[in-house]
């Protein structure tokens, strides 16, 4: 496949906020790829821009000759992708670029994305779905959780049933929360899932009774000031041990089957202890290990997680993230796939979780652009029937 021209802009997310659209045209048409944005970012992250959107978009326009010199013709062939624009982009122009190529070269060789990737994938992932937010993505002055995210996390053999699962009981949640909040509006936050002021206890006392596992995305790193969490609802203030013994009492006593991010992005070591402490639940890495080999080595080396989150735009190389879950697989490590808080409508992600093989999907339970990526799952899954 050679690439006859790339082009970028800027469109809106679903906060509004501007985000990058790559374009790649090759003989069989014009392939787009979008980048999504969070709200709650590891300081590991790569940058999404090399300076700014609008510098990255000039970047593309300034190598486009450069691009047709390139064949590619598989899932590797990114790295000459990746060697033009090295070091002038940042993450999310990357990711789109390549998302962009990856459909492309789908299309060339009358494939699907995910069979570029790996043609014999055939394990589907859960999904992880945010019911109940709190933290960095839900913008309020009122009283709201602590933890960023309140997750359900069906288990059904279709993607389509465990969407039904997890929609009836946001729904079914949401009288709970009318019932014990009285400041309750039935307000969305950024990832759709409900506002609302109660704390995480009051929270996972509603959610523990109903037949599904739970998560919660702690995104300490977010509310950690001069070595202590600093909790708001109710305002307090716990050092690491505090926190441990913590967090330990709500796994126990709520049967928390996944726990993201319990600690401060730098912290292994309590990370260690608290897997060492709960083997049988997920200790998953976010901004810990943010899509990077490097820092999954560390955590794998200090034995700190079981599970990590991988988002595309957090290093916006494919490949990295080929290295990163092959590293993965190797030391027994399961792999979440993972929506970012301002999203678009652009469903790769879907083609993505599946091709690595991901064990988990974390998205949201509604919204189109959430629900874009699970039904491209769900038309994945449809179309791989006859073996299943
Ligand atoms: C997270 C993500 C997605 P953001 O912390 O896991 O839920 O949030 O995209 O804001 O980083
Ligand atoms: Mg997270």
């Amino acid at each position: 496949m050679i690439i006859r021209g790339v082009s970028a802009k800027s469109i809106l997310d679903s906060r509004k906020e501007k985000t990058i659209l790559v374009s790649i045209k090759t003989e069989k048409g014009v392939f787009s790829a979008s980048a999504p944005d969070g709200k709650s970012k590891g300081k590991y992250e790569a940058r999404p821009y090399k300076k700014s959107l609008e510098g990255d978009i000039l970047a593309l326009k300034k190598f486009n000759d450069y691009f047709n010199k390139e064949i590619i013709e598989g899932f590797e062939d990114l790295r000459r992708i990746e060697d033009i624009v090295e070091g002038h982009v940042g993450a999310n122009t990357l990711f789109a670029l390549e998302s962009a190529a990856l459909k492309a070269l789908a299309k060339e060789k009358n494939k699907e994305v995910w069979q570029i990737i790996n043609p014999d994938a055939r394990k589907f992932p859960r999904l992880v779905g945010n019911c109940i937010g709190g933290g960095k993505h839900s913008q309020t002055k009122e009283k709201k959780p602590d933890f960023q995210e309140f997750l359900l996390i069906p288990f059904t053999k279709k993607i389509k049933d465990s969407l039904e699962v997890e929609k009836k009981i946001k729904t079914t949640v949401e009288q709970d929360l009318k019932e014990k909040d009285s400041n309750f509006k039935s307000k969305k936050n950024d990832e759709k899932g409900w506002m609302t002021s109660l704390n995480e206890k009051e929270i996972l006392e509603i959610l523990k009774k109903y037949k599904v596992r739970i998560g919660v995305d702690v995104a300490s790193s977010g509310f950690y000031k001069r070595k202590k969490y600093h909790y708001e609802n109710p305002m307090l203030k716990r050092d690491e041990e505090e926190q441990i013994g913590y967090l330990s009492n709500l796994i126990k006593n709520f049967d928390i089957f996944y726990v993201e991010d319990p600690f401060n992005e730098e912290d292994f070591d309590s990370f260690a202890k608290l897997l060492k402490k709960f083997p049988e639940s997920l200790i998953v890495g976010d901004d810990l290990t943010v899509t990077n080999s490097k820092r999954l080595r560390k955590a794998i080396d200090n034995k700190s997680i079981n599970a990590l989150i991988v988002k595309p735009n957090q290093c916006g190389s494919l490949l990295e993230i080929k290295r990163v879950c092959e590293m993965a697989v190797k030391n027994g490590i399961k792999i979440v796939f993972s929506h970012r808080s301002g999203e678009t409508q652009e469903d790769i992600l879907a083609d993505l979780a599946f091709g690595f093989q991901a064990d988990f999907f974390k998205i949201g339970i509604d919204g189109k652009e959430r629900v874009s990526k699970i039904n491209r799952l769900i038309e994945i899954q449809k179309s791989l029937k006859p073996s299943h």
